[in-house]
């Protein structure tokens, strides 16, 4: 017999503040590097995206009618500051707390991402996170926060996602040109993320905080030892780095070892390293979508292009690993993989290492929606994918892993950093699409009405 889900789960969605509020240059907002960045071709800008700014009352009453427990947003950088570093803007502020206050008028929880891929524009003008600056730019945005919103807010989450920041960076505003400059910024921001929770600790007695990276197990391709071991690689330096620092204060060893390799170290600050060990996790918010599987990549295989090419796309490094399709796995139209019981084993995983209280900020599937004649949305597929991970968060709670909340992606429909509003994940539908703004009316899908009985019968559906 299954465990049921705890009493005062946290059932709830997730957005990002620059895919959903649109308002890009309004209320005194600076640009991000989201705002400035050459776009995919045929993808929509930001500007507008789902217009959240201005119907955030009409969607945090659709996400009440649904009975969110939670929801999981992300406040713009450059909302609060909109050059990075200087004067404080009001109205921003204005917008969050009146935000918060409509959603704490409906008992739901609000989960706060700090920094969630929009860097100040300013600050990457400056160098971004090559610049040490921008360590302290971060702690102060931060302190902003807790001291404007600390009274309401308990939930705080640093980085969204700051791994695939660094295994794909240029897609997301931050990027460089060498492995060592790529691993000195993340190290910037590992500093960052550990001053921000040591700041929140000593403010704020009742707060929570973590980091929120991509957490997703990765499998060897074939049982041989050496893709085991290509796996076990893969796994330390994508997934243990953020989360051995976020919990233990230090880098993984293995991790360290192919940066090492690949003259890739990191150098350090004095000061560093006591700050590394001062910022502690409260528990760990993670997003799953997919897993991952690799094959070892012998020395050798790989010409310097490719092994450049390799190396900046995270996608593989002679001597450890090669990313490679898993071959037995389905995928969504967008040819994502789909494996629910990877999310079982991942938190598990996680359970096992660290012991501390787990919970998903985003999970979902991304698809081509279509409205159809009879006004609905029929998202079936939507559903099937995200019954199927509820029902391994069950079964990982069963195995006795502490998960307290769970918030797919996305409460609402807004842009896909790559694709644009062509791939949606919401339950709410957004009428418009790339190109053509429409009325940008929502519109419930089939999904909202599945998600409500889930979080009705807790879980039970
Ligand atoms: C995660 C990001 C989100 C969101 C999601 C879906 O990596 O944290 O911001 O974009 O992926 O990705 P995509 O929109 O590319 O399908």
């Amino acid at each position: 017999k299954h465990k049921a889900f705890p009493e005062h789960f946290l059932w709830g969605g997730s957005t990002s503040a620059y895919q959903v509020e649109g308002a890009w240059n309004e209320g005194g907002k600076g640009p991000s590097v989201q705002d400035v960045k050459q776009l995919p071709e045929g993808t929509s800008d930001f500007k507008v995206a789902a217009d959240h700014y201005h119907h955030y009352q009409e969607d945090v009453a659709l996400m009440a009618e649904m009975g969110f427990k939670s929801y999981r947003f992300s406040i713009a950088w450059t909302r609060i500051v909109p050059d990075g570093d200087g004067a404080i803007n009001e109205e921003g502020i204005q917008f969050y707390q009146n935000l918060i206050d409509e959603l704490l008028k409906h008992q739901i929880e609000p989960v706060v991402t700090v920094y969630h891929f929009d860097l100040p524009a300013a600050l990457e003008e400056k160098g971004g996170w090559d610049n040490r600056e921008t360590i302290d730019a971060f702690v102060r945005y931060c302190d902003i926060l807790f001291d404007r919103f600390g009274d309401k807010v308990k939930y705080w989450q640093t980085i969204n996602e700051q791994n695939m920041m660094i295994l794909s960076g240029a897609a997301i505003g931050t990027g460089s040109d060498s492995m060592q400059k790529t691993y000195q910024q993340n190290h910037h921001m590992l500093v960052a993320q550990a001053k921000a929770m040591k700041h929140c600790h000593d403010k704020l007695a009742e707060a929570k905080i973590g980091p929120a990276p991509n957490i997703s197990i990765t499998y060897p391709k074939t049982n041989k030892p050496e893709d085991i071991q290509a796996a076990q690689c893969f796994n330390a330096l994508r997934n243990w780095l953020y989360l051995d620092m976020a919990v233990y204060g230090r880098y993984n060893h293995q991790a360290w070892a192919i940066l090492e390799a690949n003259d890739a170290l990191p150098t350090f600050e004095p000061g560093d390293e006591e700050v590394l060990k001062a910022g502690k996790a409260d528990f760990i918010a993670f997003n799953y979508y997919t897993s991952g599987t690799v094959e070892a990549y012998p020395v050798g295989e790989a010409t310097t292009d490719e092994k450049t090419a390799d190396q900046q796309k995270g996608q593989g490094i002679p001597g450890f690993f090669r990313q490679v399709p898993h071959g037995d796995l389905e995928k969504t139209e967008f040819g994502w993989e789909i494996d629910p019981i990877g999310l079982r084993i991942t938190a598990n995983e996680i359970y096992s290492r660290y012991a501390l209280p787990l919970m998903i900020t985003e999970n979902g599937l991304g698809g081509r929606d279509t409205f159809t004649e009879d006004g609905k949305v029929h998202d079936d597929y939507r559903i099937h994918y995200l019954r199927e991970h509820i029902e391994q968060m069950q079964l990982a709670i069963s195995d006795g892993v502490e998960l307290f909340g769970y918030h797919p992606w996305s409460a609402i429909d807004l842009i896909s950093t790559h694709e644009g509003f062509r791939k949606r994940y919401g339950f709410i539908y957004v009428n418009r699409s790339d190109f053509d703004l429409k009325d940008l009316s929502r519109i419930r899908k089939d999904s909202f009405y599945w998600y409500k009985d889930v979080i009705a019968s807790n879980g039970e559906n």
